[in-house]
């Protein structure tokens, strides 16, 4: 399967940075900053420079934690089938700064827009937050929405 990544920094007061992704997959919806990994780098290579790239923040691949794999299966376009790993950062260096792909934005954590992300994000963003390591397969039908979900345990 396509392995991308998504980081999710978190700042002194504890706020979270979501950004708006301004094109292509996930046009419109606030996520994590992230993407596809290239060859000759490692998962861990790839969610540091998606972040600097779409953000303009530097966290070295060694300050990143790891939480975890989410399996992500779109029956009517395999393409798009994804395995994103997901990680965090608690501090950063650098100015963040909207950038052609997306536009970062700090977030209380009791005040995220799920209403305008992944419809997944609910089920195991929390969880994150509180400092779990998570692993789900979720099954997208048609219509762009989930028809089946299941947590992997001991993954
Ligand atoms: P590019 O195509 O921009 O990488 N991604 C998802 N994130 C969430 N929260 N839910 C999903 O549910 C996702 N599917 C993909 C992984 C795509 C970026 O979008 C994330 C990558 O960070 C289906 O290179």
């Amino acid at each position: 399967m396509r392995q991308c990544t998504l980081v999710f920094v978190f700042n002194q007061k504890k706020q979270i940075l979501l950004a708006m992704k301004k094109r292509g997959f996930g046009e419109g919806k606030w996520n994590g900053a992230g993407g596809k990994v290239e060859d000759g780098e490692t998962i861990i290579q790839a969610a540091s420079r998606e972040l600097a790239e779409e953000t303009g923040i530097s966290i070295a691949p060694e300050k990143l934690e790891a939480r975890g794999v989410l399996h992500f299966h779109f029956s009517s376009k395999p393409e798009w089938n994804q395995d994103v790993n997901v990680f965090v950062s608690h501090g950063y260096t650098g100015s963040f700064e909207e950038t052609e792909e997306m536009k970062p934005e700090w977030f209380d954590t009791d005040k995220i827009p799920f209403d305008t992300m992944w419809e997944d994000d609910i089920y195991w963003l929390p969880r994150v937050i509180e400092g779990e390591k998570v692993e789900f397969e979720f099954y997208f039908g048609d219509d762009g929405l989930i028809e089946e979900y299941a947590e992997v345990y001991g993954g």
